[in-house]
């Protein structure tokens, strides 16, 4: 494979120069700088577990869990050790590398804690890698969570920075980045990406993109979630955004982030087997597995494989640096 290294002065209005692109020519470039970095037919696979759910004090207008809308969600404790454990025993069973675990709330309180450091233990036991997505967190509380064996650390900037305040009020866009180098800080891996389909313009897709294109080092995952319309939240009603636009969304993160992992993320319930099919094409190798993302529902097990099958793709293993296909 070549080498391409990766450019962190881009422009918005590369980035947008890059949407305007005939989907041909978009796609075909994507593929190029796919196959030039990465085995074009691998798949990552990330699983989820909500580890606190709902009762958010945060109030982002897609959120199932933000307290400041009635979505009918049931608010819950941080559950016991022994669940993730099971939870992440299953996931590893279906062929996740990578076990996230989420937790509703700003922040991580100091009495959380030693519960979260206990949990990370106990997944990169199983020698799966392991990413939390906790909010903002301390210096403190991230080199603790390093030194108990955390990989990755999930924090979406999730739109650009002009359409953040239409998105959430309770915090900044640069509360995110200031958080992301403080993970950065500790050598934490971030998973750093976001949402399309929130009534945001062409124009805040790609200057959400340059924002992380731009980033100090390229987010290792850059998850791309097309948005779960969730009744009771502001956006509970929005039309679903075009799957080409999607697509074209992932294919200019892949050109301009070319050595990392880009995820087809949320909202593949609504995709067809085509459109994934082209999400791929265009440079996505890593999806969320299992039928549950949160709280909402994904797409089963079988299903992907079936697809995996039909397509030529294989579930990626890697641990510990090592890179191989599934059996
Ligand atoms: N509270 C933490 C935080 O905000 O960073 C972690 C959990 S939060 C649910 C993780 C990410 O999931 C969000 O940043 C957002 O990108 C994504 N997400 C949440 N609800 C979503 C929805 N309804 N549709 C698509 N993506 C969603
Ligand atoms: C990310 O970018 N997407 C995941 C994960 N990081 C934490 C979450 C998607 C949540 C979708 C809505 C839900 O299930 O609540
Ligand atoms: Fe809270 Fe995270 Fe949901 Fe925002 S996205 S309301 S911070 S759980």
């Amino acid at each position: 494979m070549k080498h391409v290294t990766p450019y962190h002065n881009w422009t918005s209005e590369q980035a947008l120069k890059f949407f305007n692109l005939p989907f041909n020519d978009l796609l075909f470039q994507a593929q190029s700088v796919h196959r030039a970095c990465f085995d074009p037919n691998m798949i990552q696979m990330s699983s989820l577990l909500s580890i606190k759910t709902g009762g958010c004090e945060e109030d982002c207008s897609y959120c199932s869990q933000s307290s400041s809308y009635d979505s009918g969600l049931e608010a819950s404790k941080i559950i016991p050790l022994e669940q993730v454990v099971a939870a992440a025993k299953d996931a590893k069973q279906a062929g996740a590398t990578r076990f996230c675990m989420g937790a509703a709330w700003r922040n991580p309180k100091e009495r959380d804690m030693p519960k979260i450091i206990e949990m990370v233990k106990a997944v990169k036991n199983l020698e799966l890698e392991t990413c939390v997505t906790l909010g903002f967190v301390s210096p403190e509380q991230a080199g603790e969570l390093k030194e108990a064996g955390l990989d990755y650390y999930n924090h979406n900037i999730d739109t650009s920075q002009e359409y953040y305040k239409t998105v959430v009020s309770s915090h900044s866009f640069n509360d995110r980045i200031d958080t992301l180098a403080i993970l950065r800080d500790k050598k934490i891996k971030l998973c750093t990406g976001g949402i399309i389909g929130m009534g945001e313009t062409r124009i805040d897709r790609a200057n959400m993109l340059r924002t992380l294109a731009c980033l100090p080092k390229h987010p290792e995952s850059v998850p791309i979630n097309m948005l779960v319309p969730i009744p009771g939240t502001p956006f509970a009603d929005l039309d679903q955004v075009d799957s080409f636009e999607l697509i074209r969304t992932i294919a200019v993160a892949r050109i301009m982030m070319p050595r990392s992992y880009v995820r087809l993320s949320a909202g593949r319930m609504e995709l067809n087997d085509h459109a994934q099919s082209l999400c791929f094409l265009a440079g996505a190798n890593s999806i969320f597995c299992g039928d549950r993302l949160l709280t909402t529902r994904n797409v089963d097990n079988d299903t992907d494989m079936a697809l995996f099958k039909t397509l030529g793709l294989k579930a990626e293993q890697h641990f510990e640096g090592k890179v191989t296909a599934a059996e």
